[in-house]
């Protein structure tokens, strides 16, 4: 039986990694070189039973990281209960622009909702890094956010990250929102369980 759902949504600058990190995790797989950006959004959802039973449905949205995109995906914040911020350790640019863009979008979207927040530090199998751990670390905590260094190309950390998320939204009881659909949209199943 399914105790909760839950809407995510994933944001950050393009190319950082959010549709290859929600794909990793949903489907199990990674595209090598692929380099169609997200359109406007996509969609994915995957269950998560906890050790002591309890099932969750986390109904992920993947917002498109292009500015011309911006318009369209200021609604997907309505109701959120977490959002994922990624960057990508080896463009400064992209960690920055966390703390000045996409706060600041959170901050006129959200319209004062209570939600989680994960920050993912993605392409940790790249040798050079641009921003250290205590960087990352240091932002997240700023924010009250969780902090998971990930590759979506390794497959590190990427299950642990969303499923510590997860376990936090049970465990700060966050409410579902009225208004999610499960029906309506989730049309992608995936019963993938690495
Ligand atoms: N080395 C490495 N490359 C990655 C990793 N994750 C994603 N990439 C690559 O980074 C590029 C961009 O990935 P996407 O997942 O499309 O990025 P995105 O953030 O969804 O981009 P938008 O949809 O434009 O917002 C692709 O070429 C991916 O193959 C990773 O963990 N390691
Ligand atoms: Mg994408």
């Amino acid at each position: 039986m399914l105790d909760n759902v839950y809407k995510v949504l994933m944001i950050g600058d393009s190319n950082v990694g959010k549709s290859s990190v929600l794909k990793r995790y949903t489907d199990c797989y990674f595209e090598p070189r692929n380099d169609t950006p997200t359109i406007g959004v996509d969609y994915r959802m995957k269950q998560y039973t906890t050790q002591d039973k309890r099932s969750v449905r986390l109904c992920i949205w993947d917002t498109a990281g292009q500015e011309r995109f911006r318009g369209l995906t200021h609604s997907y914040y309505r109701n959120v209960n977490a959002i994922v911020m990624v960057y990508d350790v080896s463009c400064r640019n992209s960690f920055e622009n966390l703390q000045n863009t996409w706060l600041r979008e959170i901050k006129l979207y959200t319209h004062g909702c209570r939600y989680s927040t994960l920050v993912v530090c993605n392409k940790m199998d790249i040798e050079k890094h641009a921003v250290s751990a205590a960087q990352g670390i240091e932002f997240a905590e700023s924010i009250g956010a969780l902090f998971f260094e990930c590759s979506a190309k390794s497959n590190h950390n990427i299950t642990d990250a969303f499923e510590s998320l997860a376990e936090l939204l049970l465990l700060q009881d966050i409410p579902p929102p009225k208004s999610l659909s499960i029906t309506k949209h989730c049309d992608r199943r995936s019963h993938c369980r690495c």
